[in-house]
Formats: C-alpha cells, sequence, structure tokens
C-alpha cells in the first residue's frame, strides 16, 4: 500500500474562476479503490486564498507543505502553464527528501515526455497521456522502483533492468525508456467517479474566487474527431470522442448536486454535444431524476441546432463555449477546421448565435487572430464579425492567440519559427506568472534554457502582407483586449468599420492605452501590463474616443453607459434555470420560456439586463447612425419628432 500525495502545482487562475482540477480527484479514486491511501494539496488554491503568499519563497514552501504531508510518492499534475511550476516544485522536493518518489503527469509534458526525463533529474516518471489506470499500476510497485519500466504508458530512467542503475537512494538512473503504449479506456464509465471529499468544498472554492457559489467541473466524456491546428485535445486524448453513459453521466451530476453551493456545473469535454442522441438522453435523464443543476459545455458551431439547444436549455444549459476561430474560409482551412464548419459563412455562424439566444443559452464564441499569414483585411472581417455578434443578447466574446504547441507538434511547420518574447506570454500558457505579469527570474531561466519543453511559452509573429513579421506587443494587445472592447463598444465599433479598419483603430488605441507604453505611469487599474481591467477599458477607450471624430464619440459614450448600468456576472446570462424551476416539484417544462422583464428593464443587451437609466434599441439604432430609410424600416412608427427627440438625448447624454 502506498500514501500518494496528488498535488496541484501552482498557477494563476486566468478565468476569474477557481475549480479543483478532475484529473487528481479521479486518480484519487482509482488509487484508493485500488487498495491505496490517497491525499491532494491544491496549491493553486492555497496562493489564492492567500494561505500561500506568492514572493520569492513561495516555491520552497509549497514543497516545505508537501512534505508535510508525508507521502511515500509525490504525484505532480500539470498544464503547459503549471510545467515549470512543476518542474521546479519536484526539484525543491527533491532536495529536501531526496528518496521520495516523484511522478508527473497530465496535460503539460503532453509529447516531451522524453525531454522531460532526460533534462529533469528531480522527476521519475511521466505519465503519457489518459492515466485512470497507470497510477495505480505504478503505486502497485511503488517500492520497487526497477519494475517501473514494465507499467504500461510511462516514460521513466531505464534502471539496472533497462542497462541503468540505481542511485544511493534507490531510485532508477540512465536514458529514458518509454514502455509499451497503453491503450485509451474503452468504456469511460469504468473511470471511477472523482473523489470530491479530498478536495475542499464547492463553498472554499467560491470563496476564493470571490463567488457566492463555485462553478466545478464533470468528465462527461473525452477525445475529438477533428484536428485543429492549435488544438492538444485530439493528441492527448486520441481522435475519437468518448463518453459516459447516460446513465453514469446522471449519477456524476448528482453526486455534484449532493455537494452543495455549485452554480454552475463545467463540462470538460471539449465536444460534448458530437453524440447528439446522447446528449439528449443525458437532458432527459437528468430532468427525469429532478436534477436542478446548472451547466455550460463546449462544442463545435456545427455540432448544435435549433432543437437540441432547446432541450439542452431546459435541461439546465446556461452558456456553451464554440470555438468559432474565423469566418474566413482560408483561415479555417489552414488551421483544419474541417467538418461542416468549414461551410459556414458569417450568416451561418450568426444564425446559430442566435438559435442559442432564442432557446435562452448564452454564447461564448472563441476566435483568433496571429494566425499565419493573416491579412490585415482578413482581421478586420473577424473583428467586425465579432462587434456583430456581440449584438446578439447573451453573446460574450474571447480572443486568442494562434500559437502552436509541443504537444500537437506543429512548431517546426510555422513559417518564421517561434519565438519567446519577454513580457508577452502565450495563450497556451498562460496563468504561469504569479503573480500576473511577474515571472520570477527562476521560472524565466528555466523556459529560456529549454525551447523544447518550454515550446509554447514561444510565439508565433504571422508575417504581414509586406512579409514583415507582426509585432508581438500589438499582438499581444490585441488579442488580450479585444474581445472586451467588442462586447463593449459592439455598435461603435461596427461604426468604425464602415468608414475604416477595426484593427488599426483597436492597435492604435491598445497602443495608447496600455502600459507596456507607459512605463512607471500608475496604472493601478492594469491586471498585468497590456491588459486592460473591464473599467479601465470602458474609460480609456470612451476618452480616447472624445478626440476622434464626433460620431465615434457620441457611440462610444453611448456603449460606455451601457456598460455602467449593466451587470456582469455568471448572473447575467438569460436564463437561470433554478430561477425557473418550480420549488421541489421537479417541473422543467417552462425553462425554454424567455426570463420574466422586470419593468425597470427596458432590455437585455448581451445577457446584461440594461436598467432603465439605459436607452432603448429604438435609441441604439439613432446613436449608431443607421441611414433614414434603414431607420424608418426598422422603426416606422417613429415620426420625425420622435427622432428629433432621440437626437437631442443622445446629445445630452454625450455631454
Ligand atoms: C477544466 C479546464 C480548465 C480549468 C481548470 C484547470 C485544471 N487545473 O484542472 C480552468 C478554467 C481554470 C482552466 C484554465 C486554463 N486552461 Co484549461 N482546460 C480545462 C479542460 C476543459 C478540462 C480539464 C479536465 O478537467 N479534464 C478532465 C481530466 C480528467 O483530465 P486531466 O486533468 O487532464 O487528467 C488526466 C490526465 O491528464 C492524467 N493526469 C492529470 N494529472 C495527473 C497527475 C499525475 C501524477 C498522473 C500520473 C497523471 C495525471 O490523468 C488524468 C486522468 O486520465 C481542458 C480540456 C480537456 N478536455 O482536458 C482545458 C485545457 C487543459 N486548458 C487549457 C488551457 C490552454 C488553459 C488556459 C491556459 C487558458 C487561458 N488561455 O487562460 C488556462 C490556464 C490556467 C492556469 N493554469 O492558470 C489547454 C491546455 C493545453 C495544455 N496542454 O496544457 C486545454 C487542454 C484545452 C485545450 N485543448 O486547449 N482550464
Ligand atoms: S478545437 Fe475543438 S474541434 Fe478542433 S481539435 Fe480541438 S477539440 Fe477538436
Amino acid at each position: 500500500m502506498a500514501r500518494v500525495l496528488l498535488v496541484q502545482p501552482p498557477h494563476r487562475d486566468t478565468f476569474g474562476y477557481s475549480m479543483p482540477p478532475l484529473g487528481p480527484l479521479h486518480l484519487g479514486a482509482s488509487a484508493r479503490a485500488a487498495g491505496h491511501e490517497a491525499d491532494f494539496l491544491d496549491l493553486a488554491l492555497l496562493i489564492r486564498r492567500g494561505d500561500l503568499p506568492s514572493g520569492p519563497d513561495l516555491l520552497d514552501r509549497c514543497a516545505d507543505a508537501i512534505l508535510e504531508r508525508g507521502p511515500d510518492v509525490l504525484g505532480l499534475t500539470s498544464m503547459l502553464s503549471s510545467l515549470p511550476a512543476a518542474l521546479l516544485l519536484a526539484e525543491k522536493v527533491r532536495k529536501r527528501r531526496p528518496g521520495l518518489p516523484v511522478v508527473l503527469g497530465g496535460q503539460g509534458p503532453e509529447t516531451v515526455e522524453e525531454e522531460v526525463i532526460e533534462r529533469y533529474p528531480s522527476v521519475d516518471v511521466v505519465a503519457v497521456g489518459e492515466a485512470d489506470r497507470t497510477l495505480t499500476d505504478l503505486l502497485d510497485v511503488w517500492d520497487c522502483p526497477e519494475a517501473w519500466g514494465a507499467v504500461p504508458g510511462v516514460v521513466v530512467r531505464a534502471g539496472p533492468r533497462h542497462g541503468g542503475g540505481l542511485d544511493a537512494h534507490g531510485l532508477p538512473t540512465g536514458p529514458a525508456l518509454r514502455t509499451e503504449a497503453r491503450p485509451l479506456v474503452a468504456d469511460l464509465d469504468e473511470v471511477c467517479s472523482p473523489a470530491w471529499d479530498l478536495a475542499e468544498s464547492p463553498r472554499a472554492y467560491a470563496e476564493a474566487a470571490g463567488e457566492e457559489a463555485a462553478l466545478f467541473p464533470i468528465d462527461l466524456g473525452r477525445g475529438c474527431s477533428h484536428a485543429c491546428s492549435f488544438c492538444t485535445t485530439p493528441v492527448f486524448w486520441g481522435r475519437r470522442a468518448r463518453h459516459l453513459s447516460a446513465a453514469r453521466a446522471a449519477d456524476e451530476l448528482d453526486r455534484l448536486a449532493a455537494l452543495g453551493d455549485i452554480d454552475c456545473v463545467y463540462v470538460t469535454h471539449d465536444l460534448f454535444t458530437f453524440d447528439r442522441q446522447r446528449v439528449l438522453e443525458i437532458c432527459a435523464e437528468k430532468q427525469r431524476r429532478g436534477n436542478r443543476l446548472a451547466w455550460e459545455c463546449r462544442t463545435r458551431l456545427d455540432l448544435v441546432d435549433e432543437d437540441l439547444l432547446a432541450t439542452m436549455a431546459a435541461a439546465g444549459c446556461r452558456r456553451i463555449l464554440y470555438g468559432v476561430e474565423s469566418i474566413v474560409p482560408r483561415q479555417l482551412l489552414a488551421m483544419a477546421k474541417g467538418g461542416r464548419q468549414q461551410g459556414m459563412d458569417e450568416d451561418a455562424v450568426i444564425a446559430v448565435l442566435e438559435s442559442a439566444q432564442r432557446a435562452g443559452v448564452a454564447s461564448i464564441v472563441g476566435t483568433m487572430t496571429g494566425l499565419p499569414g493573416e491579412t490585415r483585411a482578413e482581421l478586420d472581417r473577424n473583428l467586425a464579425f465579432m462587434a456583430r455578434a456581440a449584438r446578439i443578447d447573451g453573446v460574450s466574446l474571447s480572443m486568442h492567440w494562434w500559437n502552436v504547441t509541443p504537444g500537437n507538434g506543429r512548431a517546426a511547420e510555422v513559417p518564421g519559427g517561434v519565438h519567446l518574447v519577454p513580457g508577452v506570454s502565450a495563450d497556451l500558457v498562460r496563468g504561469f506568472d504569479i503573480p500576473a505579469g511577474q515571472t520570477d527570474p527562476e521560472t524565466a531561466d528555466l523556459i529560456a534554457a529549454d525551447e523544447t519543453v518550454f515550446g509554447a511559452f514561444r510565439v508565433h509573429l504571422p508575417l504581414d502582407e509586406h512579409g514583415r513579421p507582426a509585432d508581438p506587443t500589438t499582438l499581444y494587445r490585441r488579442s488580450r483586449n479585444a474581445h472586451l472592447l467588442l462586447e463593449v463598444f459592439p455598435r461603435t465599433f461596427a461604426h468604425v468599420a464602415r468608414t475604416g479598419s477595426i484593427a488599426d483603430t483597436l492597435d492604435t488605441f491598445l497602443r495608447h492605452a496600455c502600459a507596456l507604453d507607459l512605463p512607471g505611469a500608475g496604472n493601478t487599474d492594469l491586471a498585468e501590463p497590456s491588459v486592460l481591467t473591464r473599467e479601465g477599458a470602458v474609460t480609456r477607450f470612451a476618452a480616447w474616443c472624445t478626440d476622434t471624430d464626433a460620431d465615434l464619440a457620441l457611440l462610444a459614450r453611448y456603449e460606455a453607459r451601457l456598460a455602467s448600468t449593466a451587470t456582469t456576472s455568471l448572473e447575467r446570462f438569460p436564463a437561470d434555470p433554478r430561477s425557473l424551476f418550480a420549488e421541489g416539484t421537479g417541473d422543467t417544462t417552462d425553462l425554454t420560456t424567455p426570463t420574466p422583464t422586470p419593468t425597470d428593464i427596458l432590455f437585455v443587451r448581451r445577457g446584461d439586463s440594461v436598467q432603465a437609466t439605459a436607452l432603448s434599441p429604438f435609441l441604439a439604432d439613432v446613436a449608431e447612425g443607421l441611414d433614414g430609410d434603414e431607420l424608418r424600416r426598422r422603426w416606422p412608427d417613429a415620426d420625425d419628432d420622435t427622432l428629433r427627440d432621440a437626437h437631442a438625448l443622445l446629445q445630452r447624454l454625450a455631454t
């Protein structure tokens, strides 16, 4: 019997919410089922809560906290973002307790397992990919290091049986040895349910994240049959989507409901709706059991339809993240988006978002910038699309910097290669610097010294029309701020698009507003250099627009005003299923009806209830400067007096 301590290394959660990592909790349950003792330490939670104040000796204190638990085996989980911390932590633990076996797993070391074993002596075993059975097999032979090389699905040091040796503490030495591949779990119902009792409560996570209730994860499926150029999922989980049975999925949802204090469940499968029938079954079973948890998921645009969305909404689905990436066919082709999405034009994408809106499900539109060969015109098309999408109720935006990782094996294919740029963090590794924007020298040196293991920390700089590489700071600022600005100022940017370039306007504004250009200027509203807070973005942009043309200034002020009267939180999404269930009856028939609108709410925009102090859609259209015919078509009842009043009101608002 081994006592394994599973540890989440320190990282900064970049989404503003926090949840325990599922991998270690699944593995803890498997270890127990195999007769071992499991323990879990979430260092990210401790830091977030202030139990471990960040500072130069953070990792030393983390190492002390690990050893206080007295494990026989240390299991470190890692994403790309937490890989440097995991490796440094392993080193600190090794110095303090040299004979403690250290196993590294998770999506961080994906495809660089050999390099990790060759270059980082403090790690003894790297688990390759899905590891629900791998860890228990290792624990069964934990006190016989010579046998580790016989466990399928790992990379270890060769040890005596394969031409290596053992060190003074009995740990294997020698070159890296990749053992026989471990087949993926064919029937996911066989995977143990997460050991929730190992993690702190949803209430503890919610409090640490500053939320009233938690967002907790659920593993209902794994893998994807597509192979988008930037994505690590099909490489890690396999190019075939697998799922739990509906009954087991409903069991897992019930287990989460029993934990209490969960506001919303986060379905971790990247392709949740790939099997339409199974999703319908899960929804039916969830409702049959009277499970009232709200949930959100991620999928592709070509894997939803109006009926499915309505059924999902009725079963509590609150929000869906779609990997839209781009509306430019050439870009979709280049990134191998594939499927029917490849043929979807802007109107088709908008139609999906509008279907979701009708069903009462909020949408997150995931887009990309910095794609190889991206032209200004392509970028402008995508930004104009984002501004259009942002005007649909319930839509929020996100924008990512296209990049490659060791995990998707594309780094070598990128023209111009990838580069490490100080002060700029690649999208897939955000959250590695604690606090934000302040990479400590030890971590910076580690990343700089190893281009292979830390390949994902390098960024791709696409060439412009003139063959010049993009400026990384401009790209970084755009990818970190554009979504927010377009969400808050969709009408303003639509106006920009009519006469010029959204990209130029954005980049010019961000150059002006971001801290990288204003060293020491005391920008306390900046969470990290180059990243504006929502409030900072809104006030700065509205103020900046006053120095541009008058129409732009008017619209920007109007939209800034809207933003200031709308609340932003998970509560803002149009259908909060909990409020619509008749208490105690399990009756769900009513869920697709829109939330009743209080009289003091004039309209709902991007899911935000805009209070009476804001303006009506009619005024919004007037403010947008629609031409007279279009305005009359949309508002046949508006006479000249009404129009004059509207202009006067807007004028007052602008001053
Ligand atoms: C939930 C989730 C989050 C959560 C929580 C992450 C967490 N620590 O668990 C939140 C929302 C915080 C998050 C944030 C981010 N995420 Co995220 N996230 C996911 C998501 C959707 C599910 C993860 C999950 O729970 N999977 C299910 C569990 C069971 O799998 P698992 O944790 O990998 O564990 C298995 C194996 O990895 C292994 N294993 C895991 N740990 C260990 C430990 C040991 C000792 C062993 C032996 C084995 C082992 O065994 C487990 C069972 O098979 C994945 C996509 C996906 N489907 O996996 C993306 C994903 C992990 N995230 C990703 C990214 C890019 C991010 C962000 C950088 C996004 C951003 N730009 O801000 C941030 C970084 C956060 C940070 N570090 O600061 C990428 C990671 C790429 C990579 N290779 O690392 C993924 C793969 C999505 C993608 N395809 O791009 N994320
Ligand atoms: S982005 Fe989505 S569809 Fe593409 S490979 Fe990744 S999970 Fe699959």
